[in-house]
């Protein structure tokens, strides 16, 4: 009896290149985030020449950076950093909510994946934790749901 065929991106070296962006708003939290992204990258075997790290102002700067990244044609996947904490206002609606969606705008536009490794918090302490400290590092999941996300679509295109 014939099975149907699983198509799943594998951990392996990726083939590519890989951007990071980052924003610099919150610098404490997203140094970490950067940290785990490119030891998770390089623990899988991606060399350290083949990343390079782009920064922006705040999360409202990511979408447009990847976009552009993507664009150049130099990048094989983006991996995008940052923290959004909500405060009294709603400019995290604006900011959260307007990164997320130009960033699943921009993947899809320019067909290259964009890990999205943005914290959303309600306040400091989550965003502590999820940044290496007691709830893991988000960063770190990005760049292997990236790893994931380019070796499906290769294989996809194959
Ligand atoms: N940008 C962030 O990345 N995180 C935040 O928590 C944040 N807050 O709270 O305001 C933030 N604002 C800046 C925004 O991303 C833009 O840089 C700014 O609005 C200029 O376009």
């Amino acid at each position: 009896m014939t099975t149907a065929r699983e198509i799943i991106g594998d951990l392996m070296t990726p083939q590519g290149n890989i951007a990071i962006v980052a924003s610099r708003f919150n610098e404490f939290m997203v140094e970490r985030l950067i940290a785990g992204a490119k030891d998770a990258l390089l623990r899988h075997g991606v060399k350290e020449e083949s990343i390079d790290l782009i920064r922006v102002p705040g999360g409202y700067e990511i979408p447009l950076a990847a976009q552009a990244a993507a664009k150049t044609g130099r990048y094989a996947g983006v991996i995008t950093l940052g923290v959004v904490i909500r405060g009294d206002t709603a400019h995290f609606d604006y900011v959260a909510g307007g990164c997320a969606q130009g960033l699943m705008q921009a993947q899809l536009k320019t067909d290259i994946p964009m890990s999205f490794g943005v914290l959303t918090t309600e306040n400091m302490e989550q965003a502590i934790a999820r940044s290496g400290a007691t709830a893991g590092n988000k960063g770190a999941e990005a760049a292997v749901a990236l790893i994931e996300m380019m070796n499906l679509l290769r294989k996809i295109h194959d």
